[in-house]
């Protein structure tokens, strides 16, 4: 009888302990006594696997629009107000895909907002592939990681309740089927749109979710899985986000991740932020991994080897942490 009463006391207790532990482990209490909620990279790569095991995320496809409806019902379950962002775009090779970029907020009402961003799309033609060239492409690194870090800041913000400042993450649509000029004809722009590439960015940035909406500033995320990944600091993001460009990359460093975010120069690329920062007027920043060798954006790149074979859980970490520690402090 005492022993059956005791039992779930010791229970509680031990569970109290081990709680304690943890925190204190992985927590990252600074002078500043700002409480950071832990990042679990294994969870981020469960995310980028995840979104693999739809084949690929090529609009116009059941993979994408699976995808899609999956990645909407985990922001929506970790407590995110979700919309959804949908319209048409045509390509360089003239086909009419149906899109959504998704949107997802936390405190909506907060005043001072943090922009994430990923593309969720993947190309549909491995064109720097040596084979199978027509082929769509997995994107596990070139599409998946971004969203797969997101979704697991959405899990770990929407389960701390903690965070002042309000974020909205952005998943844009069609950023990947862009006219490459180095394996594809070159096809001069037409239409509504200033690129190839892209086209989500380029549509929510003239059509804001929200009449006025801005934020403090964005952070865009591309190709951020890749193993010794190496994020030089992009152009576009030290030409319209140069404080910005310094609080994250100051941050990673603080943090032991210099490796990963080198504080030298690197090339100006046309990307999802670029479009955010032009046409919608909030400085946002690009994480995008750059060769140092022949500034590529890796072997791996628009070719079938963008598979979970090259994605790695300490860069995963790396990028999660450093996120997870800059917005925490805002
Ligand atoms: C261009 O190659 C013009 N932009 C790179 C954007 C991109 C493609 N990110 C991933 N795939
Ligand atoms: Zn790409």
């Amino acid at each position: 009888m005492r022993f059956t009463y005791l039992l779930p006391i010791i229970i509680a207790f031990s569970a109290c302990q081990n709680d304690k532990k943890q925190e204190a482990e992985s927590s990252d209490l600074t002078k500043k006594e700002v409480y950071v909620p832990s990042f679990n990279a294994d969870s981020a790569y469960y995310f980028v696997d995840k979104q693999v095991s739809f084949g690929p995320r090529v609009p116009n496809t059941k993979g994408h629009v699976e995808t899609g409806d999956y990645l909407i019902a985990k922001l929506k379950g970790y407590g995110w107000e979700v919309e959804e962002q949908e319209f048409q775009a045509t390509t360089f090779d003239k086909q009419n895909l149906y899109l959504r970029n998704i949107i997802a907020g936390y405190n909506p009402k907060a005043q001072k907002r943090i922009l994430l961003a990923a593309h969720w799309d993947t190309r549909p033609w491995a064109d720097a592939d040596d084979s199978r060239q027509d082929e769509p492409i997995l994107g596990a690194n070139d599409g998946a990681s971004g969203v797969g870090v997101l979704i697991e800041l959405a899990r770990v913000i929407g389960q701390n309740d903690s965070l002042k400042v309000g974020v909205d993450i952005i998943l844009f649509d069609g950023e990947d089927w862009g006219n490459d000029a180095s394996t594809q004809d070159y096809v001069p722009v037409t239409g509504d749109f200033e690129s190839w590439w892209c086209l989500g960015s380029q549509y929510w940035s003239k059509n804001k979710h929200r009449r006025n909406y801005s934020a403090y500033y964005g952070i865009l995320l591309d190709m951020v899985g890749g193993k010794d990944a190496k994020f030089y600091i992009e152009g576009h993001s030290n030409y319209y986000a140069p404080s910005i460009v310094e609080k994250v990359w100051g941050k990673a460093s603080q943090l032991g991740y210099d490796r990963y975010f080198v504080r030298k120069q690197g090339g100006a690329i046309t990307d999802d932020h670029y479009f955010v920062n032009k046409i919608g007027k909030i400085p946002m920043i690009d994480i995008i991994p750059t060769d140092p060798v022949d500034g590529s954006f890796g072997s791996f790149h628009h070719t079938h080897a963008d598979n979970m074979d090259i994605i790695s859980k300490e860069t995963l970490d790396a990028v999660g942490v450093t996120l997870l520690n800059v917005i925490y402090r805002e």
